[in-house]
């Protein structure tokens, strides 16, 4: 049987290893667009060993002729959008990046799939940040978006883009709004993993340091990661197009993550200190998902909760 073709954009980060994985497992052959090739840059393909599986290209800067050229060359089934800037703080100190990252390349896609008329499907990574603060706060696809990140602008530039392509040229292009997903695969500026190696060192080093923290009463909703690359993949491989909101609509604080896993270890919650390197400009205070529509539309059903997650990210870091 012929075997599916992909091709990853982002294929290096945490979702784009997960999916990966999970693609190969279904037998599509899986092609990663990465701006570099180096080591450092695969550990996470690496870690789920998966990198000699998939066919990587190195693409230092993309361009409408490169994406062009790789579209007609491989004419792939689907297409998975999961690059550029993805990191809220980042943002706020260099929007242009953040604009310009996460929109371009999948400008280029959109415009080459539209010019060679091609049926692949794509899927663009949207982030619940779009949402900003809202009167009323479980989000689902019809919330007006208000963003307060220049990341969270970038993400609502790219889901209209998306929308705008999908509505008027009939693209079978879709946006995931996925909130916070976790994973051991998480980089070190992302607060859970952040957490999660302090404690690590505390437990090893017998010198007792201070955890330095920005903002810990936000009130997110944090998912694991492995299932939302599921949602990604139903999302894109479904007949009909459209935008789905993916979470598990449970709210909790980042105060509640660090009280479980300071429990577990016993560490004293008095190790923990507010910094204001660390607290953003800006920030949503609290933000939950209502994912009815990826339930009843694709049969998407988050299993894993939020102490689960937390205890299994300690686990999995420290084993
Ligand atoms: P976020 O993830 O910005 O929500 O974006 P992050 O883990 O960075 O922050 C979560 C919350 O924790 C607060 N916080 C801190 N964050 C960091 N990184 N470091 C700290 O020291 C710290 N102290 C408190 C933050 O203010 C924030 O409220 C993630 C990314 O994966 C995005 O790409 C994705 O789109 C969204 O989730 C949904």
């Amino acid at each position: 049987m012929k075997r599916k073709k992909a091709i990853i954009f982002g294929i290096t980060g945490q979702d784009g290893s997960y999916l990966s994985n999970l693609l190969l497992k279904k037998k599509y052959q899986v092609f990663g667009i990465t701006r570099s090739k180096n080591r450092k840059n695969l550990k996470s393909l690496d870690k789920l060993q998966v990198t000699k599986k998939i066919k990587l290209l190195e693409v230092k800067k993309l361009s409408q002729k490169i994406i062009d050229q790789i579209i007609k060359k491989l004419n792939p089934e689907e297409i998975y959008y999961l690059a550029g800037q993805s990191s809220v703080s980042y943002s706020f100190e260099d929007p242009i990046d953040t604009y310009l990252s996460n929109n371009s390349g999948l400008f280029y896609i959109l415009e080459s799939i539209r010019n060679q008329k091609k049926k692949t499907h794509i899927y663009n990574s949207v982030s619940s940040e779009c949402f900003g603060n809202q009167k009323y706060n479980l989000c689902n696809e019809k919330t007006d978006f208000n963003p307060v990140s220049p990341y969270g602008r970038s993400k609502a530039l790219s889901f209209w883009l998306s929308k705008y392509y999908r509505e008027n040229y009939k693209i079978k292009v879709s946006n995931g709004i996925l909130f916070n997903h976790e994973s051991i695969l998480r980089n070190k500026n992302f607060v859970t993993k952040k957490i999660v190696n302090f404690v690590k060192n505390y437990k090893k080093s017998n010198k007792k340091e201070n955890l330095y923290l920005g903002n810990i009463k936000v009130v997110r909703d944090w998912g694991w990661a492995n299932e939302y690359v599921e949602a990604i993949y139903k999302i894109n491989s479904n007949k009909i197009s459209g935008d789905f909101v993916v979470g598990t609509g449970k709210a909790h604080s980042l105060y509640d993550f660090i009280k479980i896993i300071f429990k577990k270890k016993n560490i004293p919650l008095s190790r923990i200190k507010i910094s204001n390197k660390f607290v953003r400009p800006n920030e949503i205070k609290k933000t939950v998902a209502n994912n009815k529509k990826i339930k009843k539309v694709l049969n998407w059903k988050p299993e894993i909760k939020f102490k689960d997650m937390t205890l299994k990210l300690l686990q999995d870091e420290l084993f």
